[in-house]
């Protein structure tokens, strides 16, 4: 496998490689959404929550031990992503969805691609906002209290059918990914030909099995490249790597299209 190319501007060859795509391929992590003001999973940890392991929060064992603690975490931040908006990076990849035909998969568990126009083909790690019964499963649609501040403990609600406690619709460590989510990405990595697109977006690329598509893309044949500002565990099997932020290099990107 050759070394990428590692620029901190947007070199040609990506404009050329996207220009010539038939398919783009974004997989985003928590990086695309740091300029709308919401931390990166391993940033996440601040005030109250400082002090513990985000991947020891984000377990099953960690609500079940503690379910209040754990639900004013995850209350805080759907609160946080209530009141941001889509960033710069978010807006250009729904522009290029009226350019080339793009899919998107996303690790993010907040809504900003979608409030930024784009359509998600998988949230391979659910969402903030499909809460569900932690004992029955079923969906919660009744209110939920977001706090104005980070507070140490909420009460979860209540499930209406069994009385167990609710959980945020998030997939921890552990846990099974959504299948339909995990097939329509697996799907659209197979589909990839020689001369597609994968934009990896902001991911430290640590957790699996998300980790792992940007190497199954480049067996397909598919042009990587990531947009991170830092190097990450997949940065040496891409392409090419623009070290920028993804809310400058994406609208530089498509702006180059036009
Ligand atoms: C910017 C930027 C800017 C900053 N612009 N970029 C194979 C090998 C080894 C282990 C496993 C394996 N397969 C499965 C596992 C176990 C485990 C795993 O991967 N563990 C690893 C830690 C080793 N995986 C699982 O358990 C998964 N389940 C599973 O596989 O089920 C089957 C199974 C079970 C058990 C055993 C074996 C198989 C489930 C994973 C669920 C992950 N869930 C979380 C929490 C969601 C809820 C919540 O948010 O609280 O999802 S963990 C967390 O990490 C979150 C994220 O989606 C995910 C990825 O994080 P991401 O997006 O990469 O963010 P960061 O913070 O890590 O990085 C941010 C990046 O942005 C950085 O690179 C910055 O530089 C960059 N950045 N500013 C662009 N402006």
């Amino acid at each position: 496998m050759t070394t990428p190319t590692v620029t901190t501007t947007l070199p040609d060859a990506v404009i050329d490689a996207v220009r010539g795509a038939r398919r783009v391929l974004v997989l985003s992590g928590a990086g695309m959404s740091v300029e709308s003001g919401v931390p990166t999973f391993r940033d996440a940890q601040s005030g109250l929550w400082e002090q513990f392991d985000p991947s020891q929060l984000a377990t099953i064992e960690a609500f079940q031990m503690d379910p209040p603690f754990v639900w004013a975490w995850y209350a805080w931040r759907m609160q946080l992503v209530r009141g941001v908006d889509p960033n710069a990076g978010h807006v250009a990849l729904a522009e290029l969805a009226g350019l080339r035909d793009v899919t998107i998969s996303t690790q993010n568990v907040d809504d900003l691609h979608e409030r930024a126009g784009s359509s998600v083909a998988a949230h391979l790690h659910g969402s903030l906002f499909d809460p569900r019964c932690s004992e029955c499963d079923t969906p919660y649609e009744g209110e939920i209290e977001l706090p104005q501040e980070p507070i140490e403990r909420l009460e979860p609600p209540t499930c209406p059918q069994c009385e167990g406690d609710v959980r945020p619709g998030v997939v921890w460590f552990g846990e099974m990914l959504p299948d339909e989510a995990v097939e329509t990405t697996e799907s659209a990595v197979d589909s990839l030909e020689t001369g597609d697109v994968v934009l990896v977006i902001g991911t430290s690329g640590l957790v699996y099995p998300a980790a792992g598509y940007p190497a199954m893309a480049r067996a397909e044949g598919a042009t990587v490249i990531e947009i991170n500002p830092h190097e990450s565990e997949v940065s040496d099997m891409c392409h090419h790597v623009v070290r920028g932020p993804a809310a400058e290099v994406l609208p530089q990107l498509v702006a180059a299209l036009g």
